[in-house]
């Protein structure tokens, strides 16, 4: 532990000096520059507890870029806990040390230090969203990224009037470190959340909440593109809006082969763009997510919702609930998800490698280890490949750019350790994973015409 202390804070010393070079340079006016400070507040809902946040807001504050601009962020750790950021679905071309998780790219930032993250966006435009990703940190947070195209370069759908981000989270009343050190420590899943939230706010549905609502006002006959973003750390979650349909135009910073739905389904993480046309009678509407759950796991099942008003319509007037897909319609997920493709234009075409240099073969299970703190002395456990990821106390890319030996092994296979039937019946045979932190290593494959001499 000692060591690994000392060896993250010569490593942060090191890269900050080098960021101090880069700050130095003139700004041009393609440079982003973000201050983020990470700072504990208390919370506005109605149990009220300290979370952590940036920059006081809850959800944190949006990023905005074009494609092709580079984007400083400078963050401040003032929170009781070490933390990174994640600038998810970001495409960090040779530049893993902006990526931010943390102990797999570089150590997290420490309280009372700062670290600038200093990334290109490139290839990329839509919305992305970043989060802290350490412990469950990302429970509050977490904000939205809004890539814009280029200069001139309109969007291939008709221009929208307006845009908002609507950010889907999960609130837990206690602190969620808690939650999640007794998880780990009883060995049992965690509980589920008390409510979800768009935009930080559960809406009315929840007690005292009726001040914790989000409202976007809109424009008879106009037309809005909202930016989802799942932030939820667990729920995969449908959202839909009363009396309006949606048209998929993008998903994760990707354009996507437009479609309209009456609800979208969105992964922990995902982001989905979705037009919607106020073409409806002016009244208010509820726009509403609740999870998704076709296997028996426990789930916060309540619905959020927040409103969709049109306006000079007051706010007395009740909304109405869209019609939200059960919490079990396996169907419809299968459906909708098999509507998501690329949009595929000459303009934005979908650059899929079609050569493959080699093929790896995954099973992604749950076991169960011995755990003498777990109540019943076992506890589930994630794996790929029957290896449970242990994590390293030191940066995997720090140690691999510095050559630091015994933090990783290159080992990880290429397929599972025995064969099974991946789809049959329930398995009896041991649980037990093996533990360890192993990496395959892509980046020098053989080329492709020794590669058949091989096989
Ligand atoms: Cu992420």
């Amino acid at each position: 532990m000692e060591m690994h202390n000392h060896w993250c804070s010569a490593s942060l010393f090191l890269i900050i000096s080098c960021f101090v070079g880069f700050l130095s340079f003139p700004a041009d006016a393609a440079v982003k520059k973000n201050q983020f400070d990470v700072v504990k507040n208390v919370s506005r809902l109605c149990h009220s507890k300290p979370i952590v946040t940036v920059n006081g807001t809850f959800p944190g504050p949006t990023i905005y870029a074009r494609e092709g601009n580079r984007v400083l962020i400078n963050v401040t750790d003032y929170a009781q806990y070490n933390l990174s950021i994640n600038w998810h679905g970001l495409k960090q071309y040779r530049n893993g040390w902006a990526d931010g998780p943390a102990y797999i790219t570089r150590c997290p930032i420490k309280t009372g230090h700062s670290h600038t993250y200093d990334f290109n966006v490139t290839g990329q435009r839509g919305t992305l969203w970043w989060h802290a990703h350490i412990l469950w940190l990302r429970a509050t947070v977490y904000g939205a990224i809004v890539i814009m195209p280029k200069e001139g370069t309109p969007f291939p759908f008709p221009q929208p009037y307006q845009e908002t981000n609507i950010v889907l989270g999960e609130w837990w009343n206690s602190d969620v470190e808690t939650i999640v050190n007794l998880v780990n420590k009883l060995g049992l899943p965690p509980q589920t959340s008390d409510a979800h939230t768009i935009n930080g706010k559960p809406g009315p549905l929840f007690p005292c909440s009726e001040k914790h609502t989000f409202a976007m006002e809109v424009d008879s006959g106009k037309t809005y593109l909202l930016r989802i973003v799942n932030a939820a750390l667990n729920d995969e979650l449908f959202f839909a809006i009363a009396g309006h349909n949606m048209t998929v135009v993008e998903i994760d910073a990707v354009y996507a082969k437009p479609f309209t739905t009456q609800a979208i389904l969105i992964a922990p993480g995902q982001t989905t763009n979705v037009l919607v046309k106020a073409d409806q009678s002016p009244s208010r509407y509820f726009m509403a997510a609740r999870p998704f759950m076709d296997a028996p796991i426990p789930v916060d099942n309540k619905t959020v919702t927040a409103i969709l008003q049109y306006k000079g319509i007051p706010n007395t007037v009740p909304p109405t609930l869209p019609q939200l897909p059960a919490p079990n319609d396996t169907n419809f997920a299968l459906s909708y998800t098999s509507k998501l493709k690329s949009l595929n234009t000459p303009q934005y075409p979908a650059q899929v490698p079609l050569p493959v240099d080699r093929h790896l073969f995954y099973t992604i299970g749950l076991g169960q280890n011995p755990c003498p703190t777990c109540q019943n002395g076992t506890k589930l456990t994630a794996s790929l490949n029957n290896i449970t990821f242990v994590m390293p106390k030191i940066g995997l890319l720090q140690a691999h750019y510095f050559n630091i030996s015994g933090v990783f092994r290159a080992d990880f296979p290429g397929r599972p350790p025995v064969p099974f039937n991946y789809t049959g019946a329930p398995l009896t045979a041991n649980l037990g994973t093996s533990l360890g932190t192993r990496l395959m290593e892509l980046g020098n494959l053989i080329p492709r015409k020794t590669r058949l001499n091989s096989t």
